[in-house]
């Protein structure tokens, strides 16, 4: 369940600030004429009072209010860069933000959910009490801007207008959060009120970086409030846990999608791209993907890329399934970014000049960045995210640093990426989806891909991921079940989110070209695990391609496919024109390895699924079913044809 507006809203319990004429006159009290004046722009009430209490929580020494004009974005660069919170490098428009050594990722181990008594979580998420996240907030987050500017900002999930796009306020001290909130949101300030009318809600978020060192980093908090759908964020700056309006506002938006707009929308993990298929027409995917599991790599692969991390989806009124990306700009990952694999990235990251917000890469003594698997002359010194840095530096514990931190990342505008189809972005109707993909880092188990039977097994599809842990979470490892790659982001019970996307997919409402195909994918099988004398992975980054450009014939039945027990499987003679298509050898004895079915690892994948799903409660039964009849189909199989069943003993 999730409640709305349920018991005392933390802010105005703080700040006690509960009317339109008292948030104004702490408003004017506080705010220069310059500012006064952008902000007598927005009359809605409950967002002068979310400002107004943040105003007396916080106390900062000013307030500015980013209206997101070309001046007040130039403020927020300057201030950032005054703070040293950034740093110019070589090139024009690139800047280099560090976040503290211990501040390199998603802090999951001090981030919470506020709940009301009684209220279930998701059984991944950890949660805290509203009382003792009052009593934290009191303690350290009154006064923890004194000295400092207040900056707010008003900005947009989704194009202006679109139905599934949400309004939220981002109020920080940190510039670089601003500065990042520029280039990945739409600020929305002149139609701020008017979203959040019609949406008849916002999200607001509250930063603080306070000292920003070291020693506070374990006071660090990200909290979120579901029933108010307000976070908190104290001593940190990796944009993962300061910029909420990203991952933040996301578990709202499930909280919401899957509460409030059950058979409507969903908000997903995913990225979106669009693949041009025979005739030039254009097919559109949504992908889940764990975090530093190839999704932005993915996405880039389209040729009419829309975003890399985040979808909002919604079933339209003539039955097609619709999306649009929250975002406008990416976060992403830079190791193993090069020429070869991301040759449109690595255009904006050293060729022309847009604007790149680097962090947490090497710096050498000429101001440009490096990083790891950037296939380039590196350099054997430089500042990086733990301070100088030379080849062969180690840490307190003996490990050699590495000359960039595995999570390091670059921040810039979409629309600077080649293959980005800017309009269509900024379309509110959204693109039109056929193709829903789920995929995690998995070496030993599923084929590159397969497709659903039915929408009730491409659940079952999403609710299986599986990954190993990646940079992108402090102390995460192991192999883990990352239901659809949301997990992290799902607030309430893991059944009621899977109960509203068996609801979702099985609609009566889509039309019969606008039921997606969903789809499994993995890139990761390795020649190990497929008795070959090979070594590593068995296939390239470039494979993608072929992978996705296949799901973008079977979507519009152009090709085939072989039936198995979990699900349809591509034919060789299809794939081999599309490995052609990249100028890539494919021989059968590949295929043959990559679509062999191994039998007694699938089904110990089913078997730990149902273990672990059978211990979470409420969990719906046509889950167990789908499980029940994979298993006993692909020990039939077993039966027949041994425990590693060839592909052509299918066709
Ligand atoms: C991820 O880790 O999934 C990201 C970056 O996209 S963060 O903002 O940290 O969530
Ligand atoms: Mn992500």
């Amino acid at each position: 369940m999730l409640e709305l507006k349920k018991n005392d809203d933390i802010l105005t319990v703080v700040g006690r600030i509960d009317s339109l004429a008292g948030a104004m006159a702490i408003i004017e009290k506080n705010l220069d004429s310059a500012n006064l004046q952008k902000l007598s722009r927005i009359k809605n009430t409950d967002a002068l009072i979310k400002v107004a209490n943040a105003i007396v929580m916080c106390q900062p020494d000013a307030v500015f209010i980013d209206s997101g004009s070309a001046a007040d974005v130039q403020w927020i660069r300057e201030h950032s860069l005054t703070k040293g919170e950034e740093n110019k490098l070589a090139k024009e428009g690139h800047t280099i933000h560090f976040d503290l050594p211990q501040d390199q990722a998603r802090l999951v181990n001090q981030t919470y959910y506020i709940i009301n008594e009684g209220e279930q979580m998701s059984s991944l998420a950890k949660s805290v009490l509203r009382a003792e996240a009052l009593e934290y907030i009191k303690k350290f987050m009154v006064g923890i801007m004194k000295g400092k500017t207040m900056m707010v900002g008003f900005f947009s999930r989704g194009p202006v207008g679109a139905p599934a796009a949400i309004p939220a306020i981002e109020i920080s001290s940190s510039a670089y959060v601003l500065h990042s909130a520029e280039i990945l949101y739409r600020n929305c300030f002149e139609h701020f009120d008017a979203e959040a009318q019609r949406t008849g809600l916002f999200f607001t978020n509250v930063h603080s970086e306070g000292e920003n060192v070291t020693e506070n980093v374990p006071n660090a908090r990200i909290f979120m409030d579901r029933s108010w759908m307000t976070t908190f964020a104290t001593f940190c700056t990796y944009a993962g846990n300061t910029l909420l309006l990203k991952k933040g506002n996301h578990r709202f938006s499930v909280d919401f999608c899957t509460y409030y707009k059950v058979e409507e929308q969903l908000s997903e993990h995913m990225f979106i791209t669009g693949m041009t298929g025979p005739g030039g027409r254009k097919t559109f995917f949504a992908g889940a993907a764990p975090s530093g599991c190839g999704k932005t790599t993915t996405a880039m692969v389209g040729s009419d890329f829309i975003g890399d991390d985040l979808a909002q989806l919604w079933i339209a009124e003539d039955g097609s399934l619709r999306a649009i990306n929250p975002e406008k700009g990416i976060f992403g990952i830079v190791e193993d970014v090069n020429l070869e694999g991301d040759p449109f990235l690595m255009k904006c990251l050293r060729g022309h000049g847009t604007e790149v917000i680097w962090s947490n890469v090497l710096i050498d003594k000429d101001g440009t960045p490096h990083w790891a698997g950037h296939n380039e002359e590196a350099p054997k010194e430089g500042i990086n995210f733990q301070g100088e840095w030379f080849e062969g530096k180690r840490d307190a514990d003996d490990h050699l640093i590495p000359m960039s931190h595995k999570n390091s990342r670059c921040t810039l505008v979409a629309s600077a990426i080649d293959n980005h189809a800017t309009e269509l972005s900024e379309d509110p109707k959204g693109v039109p989806v056929k193709v829903i993909t789920y995929s995690g880092r998995d070496g030993d188990t599923m084929p590159p891909v397969w497709v659903a039977k039915s929408a009730d097994e491409g659940v079952a599809i999403g609710a299986s991921i599986v990954s190993k842990a990646t940079a992108t979470e402090v102390g995460a490892s192991g192999v883990r079940r990352q239901p659809w790659a949301n997990a992290p982001f799902i607030p309430g019970a893991l059944a009621d989110y899977m109960e509203a996307q068996f609801t979702f997919f099985n609609s009566k409402k889509f039309s019969a070209a606008g039921k997606p195909v969903i789809a499994g994918l993995n890139y990761f099988l390795t020649h190990e695990n497929r008795g070959s004398s090979g070594k590593g992975l068995l296939g390239e980054k470039k494979d993608v391609k072929v992978w996705l450009g296949w799901l973008e014939l079977y979507a519009n039945g152009n090709v085939g496919a072989i039936e198995s027990p979990i699900g349809m499987l591509p034919r060789y003679n299809d794939l081999k024109p599309l490995f052609d298509s990249i100028n890539k050898e494919y021989p059968k004895s590949l295929y043959d390895m990559q679509f062999a079915l191994y039998i007694d690892n699938i089904v110990k994948r089913i078997d730990l699924q149902t273990e672990a799903y059978g211990k979470e409660g409420n969990i719906p039964g046509r889950l167990f079913d789908i499980y029940a009849k994979q298993k006993s189909a692909l020990l039939a199989l077993k039966e027949k044809f041994g425990a590693v069943v060839a592909i052509d003993s299918l066709s």
